[in-house]
């Protein structure tokens, strides 16, 4: 069986930095280990600029069956990303109309059914984790009704499977086998690199407990080590760990540290919640090989954190930004912008702590600085009974946050002439 994966290009393909597709090494991966020896291709469309020509002729050649499209963004920043995705996948079926064209990732799961609606060519879609539905319609021969968490046709109808009622157990999941024929592993800064699956958290705004599950699944320690030890063997030496939150829970978050600290030499980055650090936590983190955190920090203000549910409290914050002022690692704290119940008196005070911050870290750390992203699946669509649908998904961004853009345009100009890079800010298209 011939099956190629491909990580869906991007408005940002060919200019920014790459991402490994983390996602599709899984699903690619457990497929491997179940088909009686199948021929695997992967395909990074964002490598180029014009990815046209390469996708044209890689599926020529390849001529593959099946084809598995990792679709991650459904927006970079407000931009959306769907007319890519469309544009790969009507040339692939134009090149080999009889492949079955399956696809998934998170931008995907968020927008499923617009995106079926829109891209008439794709066979299957695939909600959430990727691994067993993907194997459950090859080994059902398509019966897309008899596997769960499968979109799929029904002549011009969309039908939903319906929702698994389990998730991955991680013990049961093997390493991922990340050097595919076709990725060039040295065009990747940094690699992804999963110790847990799933947030704990509740926070209003976030759809991940809905992407990833309510509830942390942490993988065997042995099995991160023997992860590391097989990313290092590749050459490996820059690694970002894409669990929702890296630090939480601290106590297995310690024992990670302690496993890292056998690969000297490799440079560790992640996202922290400002809630659960300490003194002797800070102090793993520097002797192991993290430079470079991103810590969600928020809201400065105690009683906006807590209404829109986000678990940080004023404690928290006071007590690790003054221990992160003194350490020697490079804080990028987080904050959102145009959070509900935010007023101007807010966004002042929020200035003021982000000045605050870079002062009193003597301009070690930096801020960044996003207006909130209003996603399907929240706590926060359901409350305030918002419809979000993937194509007037800017045109609501802009009249949500008309007042917001003007004045992020001059912090960002200010934080450009100083080179202080503050505040990435994209533009609405
Ligand atoms: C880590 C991370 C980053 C890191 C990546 C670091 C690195 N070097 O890998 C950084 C900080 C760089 C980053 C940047 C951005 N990110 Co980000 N990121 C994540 C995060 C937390 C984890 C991604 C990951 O690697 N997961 C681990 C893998 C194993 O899981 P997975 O990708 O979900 O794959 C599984 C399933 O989705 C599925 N699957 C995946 N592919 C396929 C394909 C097929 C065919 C099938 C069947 C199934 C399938 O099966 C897989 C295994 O179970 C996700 C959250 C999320 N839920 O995905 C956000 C997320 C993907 N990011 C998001 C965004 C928006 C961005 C940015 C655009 C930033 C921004 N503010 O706008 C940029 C874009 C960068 C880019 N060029 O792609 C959004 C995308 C949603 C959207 N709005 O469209 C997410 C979902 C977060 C969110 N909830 O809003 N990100
Ligand atoms: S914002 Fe972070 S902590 Fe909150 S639910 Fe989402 S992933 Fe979890």
């Amino acid at each position: 069986m011939k099956l190629l994966f491909i990580n869906a290009p991007g408005k940002w393909a060919g200019k920014r930095q790459l991402i490994y597709p983390l996602g599709l090494a899984y699903v690619a991966t457990y497929l491997k280990e179940r088909l009686d020896s199948p021929e695997i291709h992967f395909l990074d469309l964002n490598m180029y600029k014009d990815y046209s020509h390469v996708l044209e002729r890689a599926v020529k050649e390849f001529s593959p069956e099946i084809v598995g499209i990792e679709f991650r963004n459904a927006f970079y920043f407000s931009t959306p990303q769907a007319s890519l995705l469309k544009d790969t996948v009507d040339k692939i079926k134009l090149t080999v109309p009889d492949s079955k064209v399956i696809i998934g990732g998170s931008g995907f799961s968020l927008f499923a059914e617009d995106i079926m609606k829109y891209i008439k060519n794709i066979d299957f879609g695939i909600f959430g984790e990727g691994e067993v539905p993907f194997w459950g319609l090859i080994n059902s021969d398509f019966r897309a009704e008899k596997v769960k968490n499968v979109f799929f046709r029904n002549n011009n109808e969309i039908i939903y499977s319906g929702h698994s009622d389990s998730l991955v157990d991680p013990e049961e999941l093997s390493v991922p086998k990340r050097d595919w024929d076709g990725l060039d592993l040295s065009k990747y800064n940094y690699h992804g690199f999963q110790t847990k699956r799933g947030c704990s958290f509740r926070c209003d705004y976030c759809p991940e407990p809905f992407l990833q599950g309510k509830y942390y699944r942490l993988y065997p320690l042995k099995r991160i080590k023997e992860e590391l030890a097989y990313c290092v063997s590749l050459g490996i030496d820059k690694i970002f760990f894409v669990d929702t939150i890296f630090n939480l829970p601290l106590r297995f978050s310690m024992n990670v540290l302690d496993v890292l600290s056998d690969f000297k030499g490799v440079e560790f980055s992640a996202f922290f919640k400002v809630t659960g650090f300490n003194q002797s936590y800070i102090n793993k983190l520097e002797e192991t090989g993290f430079k470079e955190i991103y810590v969600s920090l928020e809201n400065v203000d105690p009683s906006l954190l807590e209404l829109n549910r986000t678990g940080i409290n004023e404690r928290a914050i006071e007590e690790t930004t003054r221990l992160l002022y003194k350490s020697k690692l490079k804080v990028r704290y987080q904050f959102i912008l145009g959070l509900p119940h935010e007023d101007f008196a807010n966004r002042i005070k929020n200035m003021g702590f982000m000045l605050r911050l870079m002062v009193k870290s003597r301009f070690k750390d930096r801020v960044f600085a996003e207006p909130l992203a209003i996603l399907p699946y929240t706590e926060l669509i359901k409350r305030h009974n918002i419809e979000i649908d993937l194509f007037n998904y800017p045109v609501f961004m802009r009249k949500l946050y008309w007042w917001y853009f003007p004045l992020l345009k001059i912090i960002q100009k200010m934080s450009d002439l100083f080179k202080l890079n503050i505040l990435k800010l994209n533009k609405f298209k």
